[in-house]
C-alpha cells in the first residue's frame, strides 16, 4: 500500500501535547506567518486534521508548522493548529517547538526570536531546559461583564487577550479540580455558547474562544490554579500560556500585580507556568513572559494511506 509520510517530534509542555512537523508540510509559499496561515486554512486544512486528529491524534493534541522566517533576525516562523482550527499565538506550542528545536540541533541556548501569525514573540532556552517566551501584547478589552447562560445562570467574567481571546470566570467561583473536569467542561462549554448569543467578542470581531476558569491551588507557592476549555473542548494540561498572559494582564490592570513581579499559574493538573510582565511604553497593555518546561515524548513517521478512509482524521 502507497503512503505519504510527514515526520514529526512530539512533545509535552507542562503536560500539554505538542506535535511539531519536520518534514512533509504542504508547500505554503512564501509570506509571513499570518499570510501562510491563511494558505494552510484554505487549501490544506485537511493536512491539520490528518496531523492532529483522531486516529493518529487527539483532541488535545496542538499541532505546529515551522517555516522559513521573514526576517534574517528570527529563527523560524510558527503556526499552530488544534483539533477545529488554528490559535494565533500558542505558549506551550513556542515552548515545545523550542525544545524541538534545540533537540535536533537546530537552536542553542540563549535568545531568538519567532514569527507567528499574531507578531513576533523571544524566546530564552534556558540552561536545564526551561524556556521563557515573551509573548505578544495582551490586555484587557472588557471588566466585569455578565453573561446569561443555558444552565449555570448569571456568569460574570473579563474578555482579555493573551494572544487568543479569552474570558475569565470572576463569578461564581468554582471548585478547580481534576476531579471535576467533566463539571468544569460543562461550565465552560454553557459559558462560551453564551457568549457567542450575547454578540460578546474581542476586537475586530474575534470570537472568545477560551474560557478560563480560576480556583484556590494546591501546589506550594503558586498563586492560583486554573482550569482552560480550549477552542475544541478540551481542556488544556498546561496553565495555558497564552490564558496566563491574558491573566497577568487583567491583575495589572486591577494593580493586583506589579511590573517583574512572578505569578505563579498552577494547571488543572497541578503543573505550573510562571510569569511576569513588563508595561508597554504607551500604557495599553503589558507584555507578559512565561516560564515553563517542555519533554519530548516521540521521533515519529506518520504514514497516511492513499485508500484509507479516514486517512484525513476523524473531524472533531
Ligand atoms: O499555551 O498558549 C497556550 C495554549 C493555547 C491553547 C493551548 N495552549
Amino acid at each position: 500500500m502507497e503512503h505519504t509520510r510527514i515526520t514529526i517530534i512530539d512533545s509535552h509542555t507542562e503536560g500539554e501535547p505538542t506535535r511539531v512537523v519536520v518534514d512533509g508540510a504542504p508547500d505554503l509559499g512564501g509570506g509571513s506567518a499570518a499570510d501562510r496561515l491563511e494558505r494552510l486554512r484554505r487549501e490544506h486544512d485537511n493536512f491539520r486534521s490528518c496531523v492532529v486528529n483522531e486516529p493518529r491524534g487527539h483532541d488535545a493534541m496542538v499541532g505546529t508548522l515551522v517555516g522559513e522566517p521573514l526576517s534574517s533576525e528570527s529563527a523560524a516562523q510558527l503556526i499552530f493548529f488544534n483539533n477545529v482550527g488554528y490559535l494565533g499565538m500558542c505558549v506551550h506550542g513556542t515552548i515545545g517547538a523550542t525544545v524541538t528545536l534545540a533537540h535536533l540541533g537546530r537552536l542553542q541556548l540563549g535568545r531568538h526570536r519567532f514569527e507567528t501569525p499574531v507578531g513576533d514573540v523571544a524566546v530564552e532556552l534556558h540552561t536545564g531546559g526551561a524556556v521563557s517566551v515573551e509573548n505578544v501584547r495582551s490586555y484587557r478589552l472588557i471588566e466585569n461583564v455578565s453573561v446569561a447562560t443555558s444552565h449555570h445562570g448569571t456568569v460574570k467574567g473579563d474578555v482579555a487577550y493573551g494572544g487568543n481571546w479569552f474570558f475569565l470566570v470572576n463569578e461564581p467561583e468554582q471548585v478547580v479540580s481534576s476531579r471535576r473536569l467533566t463539571d468544569l467542561t460543562a461550565f465552560a462549554v454553557d459559558v462560551r455558547q453564551a457568549l457567542r448569543r450575547s454578540g460578546i467578542r474581542g476586537d475586530e470581531g474575534a470570537e472568545v474562544d477560551h474560557v478560563e476558569i480560576f480556583g484556590l491551588p494546591e501546589r506550594d507557592g503558586a498563586d492560583s490554579k486554573n482550569f482552560v476549555l480550549c477552542p475544541g473542548n478540551a481542556y488544556d494540561r498546561s496553565p495555558c500560556g497564552t490564558g496566563t498572559a491574558a491573566k497577568i494582564a487583567c491583575l495589572a490592570a486591577d494593580g493586583k500585580l506589579a511590573e517583574g513581579q512572578t505569578w505563579h499559574q498552577e494547571s488543572i493538573i497541578g503543573s505550573q507556568f510562571e510569569g511576569s510582565y513588563r508595561v508597554v511604553p504607551d500604557g495599553n497593555g503589558v507584555i507578559p513572559t512565561l516560564t515553563g518546561r517542555a519533554w519530548i515524548t516521540a521521533e515519529a513517521t506518520l504514514l497516511v494511506g492513499r485508500e484509507d478512509p479516514l486517512s484525513m482524521g476523524i473531524a472533531s
